[in-house]
């Protein structure tokens, strides 16, 4: 067996999850009861201790390092209560689903920023804040620093990106204010307040999670020369807009509606048209309860930021305005020719929606109900039918909500932003949604899922700089480690000059009636040679399967194409523009004045839009020093304290701890120290020169050069003697280091073997001598 199958051959055992150290102490059992025990001794000496497995606070520690052993660790410490363990230079954070009494308190932040070396103290998320802050100071010039946290739904994210810019409000916190219109606030609360608004607009409860993020984030602390927070600058990425007009089945819609309605005044429940028990079809109540008071505290943090009482007014009508056009229905009329009709109900709500959008409702009628064809410089006026109805509705929706929440975050960033002559460096904190799986898939999944592609190939490159750096500093050669990249399945998605995502924005553009049909069979033509992408030819619903990294995701064609497209009707754009509400007035407006070749706004695609945001925050990455923080979810129902390992096992793969591990396995996961490699194995080497010698091997010597000396003349009798490799081959199976023999799982087999043979052999010279004597 080639050296190349071998290592493949212990990637495929590590994914199996085989080699449980129980296992692996089983396997190497002699046939003399005798023996074992002994032997089980020997080998604890260096594999881990189950029973301790709860103290190792780095998984790299865990030996050998396989799927199992690091989850039986990860569960050992979770029932213990210990949330946080270091996985390399990554911290895998597990989600006790409960508060942990002091566990973020003020003290607590305080002991790890002032403490010399904060890695010796118990692993938090706070070693990871702390590390970070002080890189910033950088040993010859100051560097920035990016700390990416990521996860499946409900794994933590959003909690601890909260915990981290907590921490650096509070030990990085300045003494300067801004002043804005009528508030004066400290900087620190500023950035702090941006949470709960950005939470409310863009956070929703979910099957998975009661504040899911429906949109990705990252924020940037600006900090000053003297290392303190003067500002910061927020992006977002990709928000689930369709969730407005089409909330998924037991799912609710974004927070903000829900505050509203619990929160509201009677006075505001008559501005907003709302009375009580007045339901809306866009605000469906789930099974879950999720506190809604938190109306006051969104308010509160919009005051802070300077959201003066005028333009809460607008927004929330426009909100309001939202919710009425939901309750709008169309049922379609005798002649196709004819408008749809409304029924007194539905013709009251878009009364009361224009009113509170502050358009006029006849326009607002009829740009729902009729299109606008253009022949040259002719117009023609062509009724729709109730399907493309309900859509204009629910287009109309997204787009005002989309809208208010850009301007909202630019709003933000006008409040938190310094100015740049006034920070020098920045911490990012990245909290975006982690690799997705339904079993319908669209274009969202293609797009988060491409955005875990980008930053697993990230994490990938910088890892292999961490290990390389290890391997360095015990003399290792580096070139021989290979692992697998992720650039093909890259290319499949974003590729040139062909890729899923240019035949989209092709077809997008092309704007053709048969568009599915066509990229479907453009995607199984042109993609056919890319190993990363399959297709079930029989299914009925036409759909493509991507290898992710994390696993195989099948993407749903029928409409993709369309939601690329992200159409807005003109006359829509046009009926907003004149809207008598400042502030729906002035984005609708401003957009038009921003782009103004831009008929229907943005006719930049979907997939266009993301991968350009992807591409600059991945450019901000490139030029930060990165620091993972991977969130698991460690149950699906979100308990207490439950830890479900096939759960936990899933994720570790999906969020490429499993990966990281592989890359291990291609080098040397198995690390030795010299002398208790020579007291385990050295009995080969003297059993190979003389029949007669002891199974005892003296290496109390404390000096390495001459260890190491003995430890090479040992390998090179078994690699050569035994197993008649070149020493060309010995590399990729062993390396000898400063102080430690790092060993591929197979050597260790092999030496296993060889000692099983010669301690079986000792065992049967002992038995014969003892048959003399009786
Ligand atoms: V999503 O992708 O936005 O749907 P997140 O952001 O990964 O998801 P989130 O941070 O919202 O998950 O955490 C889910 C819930 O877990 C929180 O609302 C808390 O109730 C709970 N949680 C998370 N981390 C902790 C923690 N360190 N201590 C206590 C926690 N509770
Ligand atoms: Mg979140």
């Amino acid at each position: 067996m080639s050296s190349a199958d071998t290592r493949r051959n212990v990637g495929a055992r590590f994914r199996n999850g085989g080699g449980t150290v129980k296992g692996f102490v089983q396997r190497v059992h002699s046939p003399h009861p005798s023996l074992n025990d002994s032997l089980e001794g020997e080998l604890q000496d260096f594999l881990t201790d189950e029973d301790q497995l709860h103290t190792y606070d780095d998984l790299t520690k865990v030996n050998p390092v396989t799927p199992t052993t690091v989850l039986k660790c990860l569960q050992a410490r979770y029932s213990v209560k210990v949330f946080y363990t270091h996985a390399g230079c990554t911290l895998v954070a597990l989600n006790p689903f409960q508060p942990i009494p002091d566990l973020y308190s003020l003290d607590v932040m305080k002991e790890y920023h002032c403490a010399p070396q904060p890695k010796e103290f118990k692993p938090h998320i706070f070693i990871v804040a702390e590390e970070a802050y002080r890189n910033v100071r950088g040993q010859l010039e100051p560097v920035n620093q990016s700390l990416v946290v990521s996860g499946e739904s409900g794994a933590g994210k959003t909690w601890t990106s909260r915990c981290l810019m907590k921490y650096y409000a509070t030990v990085a916190a300045s003494s300067s204010v801004v002043k804005s219109q009528n508030t004066v606030e400290r900087i620190e609360r500023r950035v702090l307040d941006s949470n709960p608004i950005m939470e409310a607009f863009g956070n929703a409860c979910t099957l998975r999670n009661n504040n899911s993020s429906r949109f990705g984030k990252y924020i940037q602390l600006q900090l000053d020369r003297c290392q303190l927070l003067v500002g910061a600058s927020v992006q977002t990425y990709l928000l689930e807009k369709t969730r407005v007009a089409c909330p998924p089945d037991n799912e609710r819609n974004f927070h903000i509606f829900y505050q509203m309605m619990k929160g509201a005044t009677d006075e505001q429940r008559k501005e907003w048209k709302m009375p009580r028990g007045q339901r809306f079809t866009w605000l469906p109540k789930s099974e879950k309860t999720l506190e809604e008071d938190c109306f006051h505290e969104t308010v509160e943090a919009m005051v802070h930021l300077g959201i003066n009482a005028e333009r809460q007014r607008q927004i929330f009508r426009i909100l309001a305005g939202i919710l009425q056009l939901g309750n709008v229905n169309f049922s379609s009329s005798a002649d196709e020719s004819q408008l749809c009709n409304l029924d007194e109900q539905s013709k009251d709500f878009s009364q009361r929606a224009a009113e509170l959008l502050c358009v006029p409702a006849e326009e607002l009628q009829t740009c729902l109900r009729v299109r606008t064809l253009k022949a040259g410089k002719q117009s023609v006026l062509k009724p729709c039918p109730q399907a493309e109805c309900s859509m204009r509705r629910d287009c109309l929706a997204k787009v005002i909500y989309a809208q208010l929440f850009e301007w909202l975050v630019t709003f933000i960033n006008n409040s938190i932003c310094a100015d740049e002559s006034m920070w020098c460096n920045f911490i990012g904190v990245l909290d975006v949604y982690g690799f997705e799986c339904f079993h319908i898939n669209n274009l969202e999944q293609l797009c988060i899922n491409y955005a875990n592609e980008k930053l697993q190939q990230h994490f990938v490159a910088h890892y292999l700089r961490a290990q390389q750096e290890e391997y360095v500093s015990e003399g290792l050669q580096w070139s021989f480690v290979k692992y697998q990249d992720n650039q093909s399945c890259l290319d499949l998605i974003e590729g040139s000059p062909v890729s899923v995502f240019s035949l989209l924005n092709e077809e997008s553009r092309l704007n053709r009636v048969s568009d599915t049909k066509t990229f479907r069979t453009r995607l199984e033509k042109e993609l056919c040679g890319n190993a990363n992408i399959s297709w079930d030819k029989f299914s009925k619903e036409p759909h493509f399967t991507v290898a992710h990294y994390a696993g195989k995701v099948n993407y749903q064609i029928q409409g993709m194409v369309e939601k690329n497209k992200d159409p807005v009707p003109p006359e829509l754009i046009s009926l907003l523009q004149k809207s008598d509400n400042p502030l729906l007035h002035q984005i609708f407006t401003d957009k038009e004045t921003e782009n103004p070749t831009n008929k229907g706004l943005s006719k930049v695609t979907v997939v266009s839009k993301f991968k350009n945001s992807l591409e600059s925050l991945m450019r901000i990455l490139h030029t930060t020093t990165p620091h993972y923080t991977r969130c698991i979810k460690p149950n699906p129902d979100c308990k207490p304290l439950t830890f479900q390992k096939e759960e936990v096992i899933m994720q570790l793969e999906a969020c490429g701890i499993v990966e990281t591990i592989h890359i291990s396995a291609a080098g040397f996961p198995i690390r030795i120290p010299f002398k208790d490699f020579m007291q385990r194995y050295g009995l080969i080497e003297k059993y190979s020169n003389s029949m007669s010698g002891s199974c005892c091997v003296d290496v109390e010597t404390d000096s390495n050069g001459i260890l190491r000396q003995e430890v090479e003349k040992l390998l090179s009798v078994v690699l050569h003697k035994a197993f008649d490799l070149d020493s060309e081959k010995h590399n990729s199976w062993v390396h000898c280091g400063r102080t430690k023999v790092f060993l591929t799982q197979s050597m260790l087999d092999l030496l296993e073997d060889q000692r099983k043979k010669i301690l079986s052999r000792c065992a049967f010279s002992i038995q014969c001598c003892w048959l003399r004597y009786q």
